[in-house]
């Protein structure tokens, strides 16, 4: 949505007339070509949308409007991944629609939920990243900053996980097979996004060299745009997500050769750029394919920053950082550096200071992992080819700042090779984190301990040359998805004690504090707790054929499966549990169900393998009688944010166990206390900082620390098989995964988890915190015990989330890093 000059701006009236049922019979009849009877839930659901989206667009247009005449200062949040999962509940929620839309469809055969499962969730992202540039979305408009994400629009999101016999199977997810009532395409705006070709100097009329990017191939990106709705306002903001997409001239030439076949590959190649999401998270994938996406989506995204600044203010680019805040959602985009470099120099012919002032004083870069193996590198032969003019920008780049370095730190030559933006090796690789670094003026951790760690550890030698450059930022998640949505029976209670304040202002939940020893709220906090435990029952029910007693202890993990977030851990446990229960079939034990979800990466294979072993071990325990009442588990397929909605309210327990040090933040982790349930957790990524919410006696925390992790590494210090000698549970458990018990038939099946527990040094120390999580989950059941108490804890929980708001993150973006101020 572009606006032209107020002066010339005629008024119109384009407010959406009639009710809202008959918007919904409007456009079955004339959007969707069908009849209103016999209702369809389809038909219905779309024309809902429909009817819905008419009217957030009208607050859109308005709000364009406001943007326009007030040349606010915008940010540019740019995201490879955005997991927005379902839309219709947001747009109803943030519009205050609710109960417009059950009066509407009150005579229809179906309810307003059974048309919310209709939506396919929108999955273009891989994990907490995606996850959290939707939160961030949400809360920009909110409190009316004017935001726009950026981002691509793959036509496959992140795969639809089955499981079949226990393995997990990979299938596509053609999320837009049934059309996404919820996208606004341009598709008479096209961008050309280069690529391949050369660097072509040239002497220019004052006689300066210049540079041109020459003999290109080109494709085209069209914007998609989807609206976002901030809560408690008429303010509307905008994520565009780019699509490449092919037009007749592109083709021309090899039509006019005759050469039908080689122009439709020609086409299909071009459109293949935003054909598929990655599904790797924190594992770097070197293909070519990934790099052109990354460009795709920079280029494209620039060309439009640059476009709407051009049209206010001309060529004053000194003014650029006043008016632009670009920020990089990981390394993922960071070649926009180079790419807002070459506009500058070789197309807008700013001289190089200037460009390079007006960059670093532009963009900020957030780092959301320390793992090496995601940090991204690119061979220099694959950059230069595809980008050659990027990479010859990139070396002036990397040329001056190490001559800074020579000047300035003459006492540190070690710093040359270990800063530079290029890797030396047999392959020379460019570091992405390095030309992020070099090019923005401020870079982020995602919380306190992350971002000592990247100051002391991961960009230590960065910190000493910009002392001021790296800061944190702790995440934070939406309250209006994850309560308000995901929880109505929880919100509604809370509303009712507190008032309504709290979902535009979190921290009014400490008002909750008093509440916490009254018996009566307490008994009603347990049963808004029941009733969504007893829904999350029916859903397992429906999704495994087997629904878990809703008096259990609900002790749950679910977040992508990898190695450092130790689902082995809470996998070891029940198998420790069922074991004490082969040894004792009396055993008096606190009722448990255990639910994991999560989806591996397609080609890690030690991940699978856990996901076998998490199915194997729960098929033996929910099928032996001596289990019966006692302990249960389940693994659910496709874990994604309709399931987590569904999931996370009805958990007691909340598992975030990683090795210390190696989560930046975690997100999972605030959901669940925000929706009441209690942590059992190491001292990693927010963890920390949420124990010093909730106060440590209402948490339950075990386990080695950061700097123990680190210095046993560091010393070599760490020897598994000590623990194992010294612990008769856990030899019985390591014994059990080892022989054929949970894989008759198939001996040596879980080989390969064994072997990276004891022949491979147990990098993540599952081993060492064994005890000790074990030791605290006997505490947790012993406190589930006494109903009231936990209730209590529980209520604290909440009570203390207000921290954990993206209001208040996107607060601290806006003043500490975008110096941007919310619109008037
Ligand atoms: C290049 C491959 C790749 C893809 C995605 C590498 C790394 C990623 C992401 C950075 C992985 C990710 O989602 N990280 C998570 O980010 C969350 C939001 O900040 C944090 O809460 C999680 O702790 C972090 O694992």
């Amino acid at each position: 949505m572009e606006v032209s000059d107020q002066s010339s701006r005629p008024e119109h009236d384009f407010k959406c007339q009639g009710t809202l049922l008959q918007a919904i019979h409007r456009h079955v009849v004339t959007t969707l070509g069908n009849d209103v009877f016999p209702p369809r839930k389809e038909t219905y659901y779309k024309g809902l949308a429909y009817a819905v989206r008419d009217r957030l667009m009208e607050r859109w247009v308005m709000a364009q409007r406001d943007f326009y005449d007030q040349k606010a200062k915008r940010v540019y949040y740019l995201s490879m991944e955005y997991l927005p999962g379902r839309f219709l509940m947001n747009y109803i929620t943030n519009l205050e629609l609710e109960q417009e839309v059950e009066a509407a469809i009150k005579d229809m055969p179906f309810t307003l939920q059974a048309l919310e499962e209709e939506e396919w969730d929108a999955g273009l992202g891989n994990g907490g990243l995606g996850r959290l540039a939707s939160c961030f979305m949400d809360s920009m408009a909110t409190l009316k900053i004017p935001g726009y994400g950026y981002g691509l629009r793959y036509d496959y999101g992140i795969f639809f996980q089955k499981i079949v016999n226990g393995y997990q199977v990979e299938k596509s997810d053609n999320w837009i097979r049934n059309g996404f009532p919820w996208e606004i395409k341009r598709t008479g705006f096209l961008y050309d996004v280069n690529f391949y070709g050369r660097s072509q100097a040239y002497i220019d009329s004052v006689g300066e060299t210049r540079y041109r990017w020459v003999d290109t191939q080109q494709v085209h990106a069209m914007a998609c745009d989807i609206m976002i709705p901030g809560y408690g306002t008429k303010h509307v903001n905008n994520m565009r997500l780019w699509e490449s997409v092919s037009d007749e001239a592109f083709s021309l030439t090899h039509f006019n050769d005759g050469d039908y076949t080689g122009a439709m590959q020609a086409k299909v190649r071009e459109e293949s750029i935003t054909k598929v999401l990655y599904p790797s998270d924190e594992k770097a994938e070197g293909r070519e394919l990934r790099l052109k996406q990354q460009y795709f989506m920079v280029a494209a995204t620039l060309h439009d920053i640059f476009r709407r600044f051009k049209k206010k203010h001309g060529q004053e680019f000194q003014k650029l950082p006043d008016q632009v805040a670009i920020q990089l959602n990981d390394t993922h985009p960071s070649i926009a550096v180079a790419e807002f470099m070459r506009r500058l120099l070789d197309e807008e012919m700013v001289g190089w200071d200037q460009a390079w002032e007006i960059a670093v004083k532009t963009f900020a870069y957030t780092n959301h992992t320390v793992l090496p193996e995601a940090l991204e590198t690119w061979p220099v032969e694959l950059l230069g080819r595809l980008l050659p003019r990027h990479l010859e920008i990139i070396y002036e780049i990397n040329h001056r700042f190490l001559e800074m370095l020579r000047q300035d730190f003459p006492h540190r030559p070690d710093l040359q090779n270990k800063l530079s933006i290029i890797k030396e090796g047999p392959t020379r690789l460019v570091r992405m984190a390095h030309l992020a670094i070099i090019g923005s003026h401020a870079v982020n951790g995602v919380a306190e301990l992350h971002s000592r760690i990247i100051r002391e550890s991961l960009f230590r030698d960065f910190n000493t040359i910009y002392p001021d450059r790296l800061t944190n930022v702790t995440n934070g998640i939406t309250p209006r998805r994850w309560l308000r949505q995901a929880n109505p029976e929880l919100s509604q209670l809370i509303s009712q004690a507190i008032g309504d304040a709290w979902i535009a202002d979190l921290d009014q939940l400490k008002r909750l504090i008093p509440l916490a020893d009254d018996a009566a709220f307490q008994q009603q906090w347990i049963a808004v707790k029941r009733i969504k435990k007893q829904q999350l029952s029916a859903y397992i029910q429906r999704k495994l054929k087997f629904s878990p007693n809703p008096d259990a202890l609900f002790d749950v993990q679910v977040k992508r499966i990898h190695e450092y977030k130790r689902q082995l851990l809470t996998i070891m446990h029940g198998i420790a549990l069922y074991r004490r229960l082969l040894i004792n079939p009396q055993l008096d034990m606190v009722p448990r169900t255990i639910i994991l979800a999560g989806k591996a990466a397609p080609a890690y294979h030690l991940a699978k393998n856990i996901i076998k072993l998490a199915n194997a071990v729960a098929e033996q325990i929910n099928n032996n009688p001596i289990c019966q009442g006692k302990l249960s588990m389940a693994f659910l397929p496709n874990y994604c944010i309709s399931q987590a909605e569904k999931v996370i309210p009805g958990a007691d327990l909340s598992e975030q166990i990683s090795t210390a040090g190696m989560e930046a933040s975690g997100t999972g982790n605030m959901k669940f206390a925000l929706n009441g349930a209690l942590t059992i957790g190491t001292l990693d990524g927010a963890n920390v900082e949420i124990m010093e919410e909730v106060g440590a006696e209402n948490i339950f925390i075990f386990g080695l620390t950061s700097e123990e992790v680190e210095q046993w590494r560091e010393g070599g210090l760490y020897n598994p098989r000590w623990y194992v000698e010294r612990d008769e549970e856990l030899r019985g458990v390591l014994q059990m995964i080892s022989s054929d018990t949970f894989c008759p038939g198939q001996p040596g099946l879980f080989e390969p988890i064994r072997a990276s527990l004891l022949e491979r040094g147990d990098y993540y120390m599952v081993i060492a915190d064994f005890r000790a999580y074990l030791d605290r989950q006997q505490e947790v059941a012993e406190t589930y015990r006494n109903t009231g108490e936990w209730a209590r804890r529980s209520i604290l929980n909440t009570a203390n989330m207000g921290k954990f708001s993206s209001d208040r993150a996107i607060r601290e973006y806006a003043r500490n890093i975008w110096d941007v101020e919310p619109l008037r």
